[in-house]
């Protein structure tokens, strides 16, 4: 297994249109290895979930565990939202966007369907964090980030800021 670098704003490749995972290619020893790669980049952050992206791969899924003793690994492989309902809003960090927090109002209720690491197609209903935080991965495999739902304005000083903590630490 191997920690992953994670991409961070406002590097380009954050905006690269993932492709759709070919189901063939889900019980690879490839790809079986990217997403247990995946799990341990995401539970050493630590964050409760990860999206290709993320790690320069632009394939559609991503690796979610909003467990707080990562019991509950789950894969979701070329996710589509069938359903959502309600509103919801939560204060959301992003691991391509380190220390920043802000709120983001998101569908409170989603249906998912999605391919599973065996490849076996499941649907799903989440809510709450769970639903949020597949919502913020999706718009990840779409090059969209939790700050792109903020003003120009706000977003110059996300930028500004990492910048400047990227010099502090250089
Ligand atoms: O670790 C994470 N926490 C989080 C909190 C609120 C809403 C979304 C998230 S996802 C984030 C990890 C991450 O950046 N995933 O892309
Ligand atoms: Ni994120």
């Amino acid at each position: 297994m191997a920690l992953l670098p994670i991409l961070e704003f406002p590097d380009p490749r954050l905006r690269t249109k993932a492709a759709q995972v070919e189901p063939a290619q889900v019980t690879t020893p490839e790809f079986q290895r990217l997403v247990d790669d995946m799990f341990e980049t995401m539970y050493d952050a630590p964050g409760i979930g990860l999206a290709a992206t993320q790690v320069d791969q632009h394939l559609r899924f991503m690796v979610i565990d909003t467990s707080e003793d990562k019991s509950a690994p789950m894969v979701f492989i070329n996710p589509e939202i069938l359903e959502r309902q309600g509103e919801r809003v939560y204060q959301e960090g992003c691991l391509s966007v380190p220390g920043i927090y802000a709120d983001v109002t998101r569908a409170d209720t989603i249906v998912v369907r999605f391919l599973d690491r065996e490849g076996r197609q499941q649907e799903m209903a989440a809510e709450g964090l769970l639903a949020t935080c597949i919502q913020h991965e999706m718009d990840h495999l779409e090059g969209k980030l939790f700050v792109d739902y903020l003003s120009p304005l706000k977003r110059e000083m996300v930028r500004k800021k990492l910048a400047k903590a990227r010099r502090h630490a250089a």
